[in-house]
C-alpha cells in the first residue's frame, strides 16, 4: 500500500552528509521508499494513507554496527569495585574482566540471554535503533557460542529491529585453551566457524587483534578461513596499541576496522584504498577514561568513513543510548553533529554491508525512517540521552517498542 508522509523536513544522509529537504514528502510503497522530495513537487497520484509529521526532522533509523548486546550477567560490581581502587590486575586475577562475563555467559539459558538482551535493545530501540550488528564472543566454545548466535537471530526474529550476526570465537581465549592460543585458533578455523556458518548463524567475522587478544597472525588465519567461508570480515583493531590490524583488515577487504584509537595515517591510507569503514567507539573511549584520540586528521584527509557505534558491552561500554554515542562522539573525539549523525547512519550501513539498501533516505531503499520533534538535526548528538518524542517508522510501518 501507498503511504505519504508530510509536514516535515528530512535529513536524508545521502553522501555522507544531512542533504537536507525541507517541506519534504516521502511516498512509501509496502517496505520501501517510492519517492522522496520536496512537498512541492510530489507527483500527482492516490494516496490512501496520508501521514502527518507535525513539522518533524526525519532521518534513516539510527543504525548501531557494533554491540555485544547479548550476555549473561553484567560488571558493574567490578566498576564499583575499580572506583574504590582495586586495580584491573587484581579483578582479573580474582576470575573478573572478561573471563566473568564467559562464565556468566556459558551458565544462562538461551532463553535468560534472550530475556536479559531484548531488555538492552529495546532501550537502544527506544532512542530510534532500526538496525544492528551484535557479535558473539563470550562463549567461545561451539556449543555457546551457537547459544549466543541463536539468540541474535531470535531477536531479529521477534522484535521490529534488522539485525545483523557476527561471529567474534575470536574474542578472547577460554580457559580450556590457556598457552595455547594457536591451537584455539585452529578449533575457531576447522570446528567452530564451518559448523556456525553451515547452521546459517554468522553473517560476519570478527576477532580481537590486541596483545590481550590475538596477534596479527592469528587473526589472519581466521580471516582466510572466514573467507573460504564466503563471510565478510571486521576486526577490533588498535585499541590499546599499535599492531596495525588495520591495515590487515584492509587487505582482507575487511567491511570495518573498529576502536583504532592507536592506528597510524598508514593504516588510514591502506583502509581508504580498500573501502574499509572506521567504527568508532567513543562509550569505551570515555568509559576507559582513554585520552589516545583516533587520528581524526588523518581519516578525514584519507576520506575514510567514519561510522559511531555503542559497542554495548559490560566490561568497557554498558552504553543503553546511540544518541548519547553521538554527543560523545561530538565531545570525545570531536566529530560534527553531521559527521556524527553520518556514522550512525550511511556509514554504519556501510560497516554492516547494508548501505545499498539502508542507511539513507532515497528512492528505491528500505522505508526505515524516524521523525523527530526537534528543532533541528544537531539535536540528536546535543542532549544527553533522554527520550526525544519521535515516530519510528519500519520497513514502512509505524512501530513502538
Ligand atoms: N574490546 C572491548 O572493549 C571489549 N571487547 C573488545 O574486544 C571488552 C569486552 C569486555 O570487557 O567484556
Ligand atoms: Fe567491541
Amino acid at each position: 500500500m501507498k503511504t505519504l508522509w508530510q509536514h516535515c523536513h528530512v535529513a536524508t544522509m545521502a553522501q555522507g552528509a544531512y542533504s537536507i529537504i525541507e517541506d519534504a514528502a516521502i511516498v512509501t510503497s509496502g517496505a520501501h521508499i517510492e519517492w522522496i522530495g520536496p512537498r512541492g513537487e510530489l507527483p500527482p497520484g492516490e494516496y490512501p494513507a496520508v501521514n502527518d509529521l507535525n513539522g518533524a526532522w526525519v532521518t534513516p533509523g539510527l543504525i548501531d554496527c557494533h554491540t555485544h548486546t547479548v550476555f549473561g550477567g553484567n560488571r558493574s560490581g567490578e566498576f564499583e569495585q575499580r572506583l574504590q581502587g582495586v586495580s584491573y590486575a587484581e579483578i582479573a586475577a580474582a576470575g573478573g574482566g572478561i573471563a566473568s562475563t564467559v562464565r556468566a555467559t556459558r551458565a544462562a539459558s538461551e532463553d535468560e540471554l534472550f530475556a536479559s538482551a531484548a531488555k538492552r535493545l529495546k532501550s537502544l530501540m527506544r532512542d530510534g535503533v532500526t538496525s544492528i550488528e551484535i557479535k558473539s564472543g563470550y562463549g567461545l566454545d561451539l556449543a555457546n557460542e551457537r547459544k549466543m548466535l541463536r539468540v541474535v537471530r531470535r531477536l531479529s526474529a521477534e522484535l521490529p529491529v534488522s539485525v545483523r550476526s557476527t561471529c567474534l570465537a575470536a574474542h578472547a581465549l577460554p580457559p580450556e585453551y590457556t598457552d595455547r592460543a594457536d591451537a584455539y585458533i585452529d578449533h575457531i578455523c576447522t570446528e567452530m566457524l564451518p559448523a556456525l556458518a553451515a547452521e546459517g548463524l554468522v553473517d560476519a567475522v570478527d576477532a580481537f587483534c590486541e596483545y590481550l587478544g590475538f596477534s596479527p597472525e592469528q587473526v589472519e588465519r581466521v580471516f582466510v578461513a572466514a573467507q573460504n567461508l564466503g563471510l565478510p570480515v571486521k576486526l577490533h583493531a588498535e585499541q590499546l596499541s599499535s599492531l596495525h590490524g588495520s591495515s590487515l583488515a584492509a587487505r582482507y577487504h575487511a567491511l570495518s576496522a573498529d576502536h583504532l584509537e592507536f592506528m597510524t595515517e598508514d593504516d588510514a591510507i591502506a583502509m581508504a584504498k580498500s573501502g574499509t569503514v572506521a567504527v568508532l567507539l567513543p562509550g569505551a573511549f570515555y568509559f576507559l577514561r582513554e585520552t589516545q584520540l583516533p587520528p581524526m586528521e588523518a581519516l578525514r584527509k584519507h576520506g575514510v568513513k567514519i561510522a559511531i557505534a555503542s559497542d554495548l558491552n559490560p566490561g568497557t561500554s554498558p552504553a543503553l543510548s546511540l544518541r548519547l554515542m553521538l554527543n560523545m562522539a561530538c565531545t570525545c573525539l570531536r566529530m560534527t553533529p553531521e559527521e556524527a549523525l553520518a556514522g550512525a547512519t550511511i556509514h554504519a550501513a556501510t560497516a554492516l554491508g547494508m548501505a545499498e539498501t539502508h542507511g539513507s533516505l532515497e528512492a528505491g531503499k528500505v522505508a526505515d525512517f524516524v521523525a523527530w520533534q526537534i528543532d533541528r538535526p544537531a539535536d540528536l548528538s546535543y542532549w544527553l540521552g533522554g527520550d526525544l518524542e519521535k515516530r519510528v517508522v519500519r520497513h514502512g510501518v509505524e512501530t513502538s517498542v
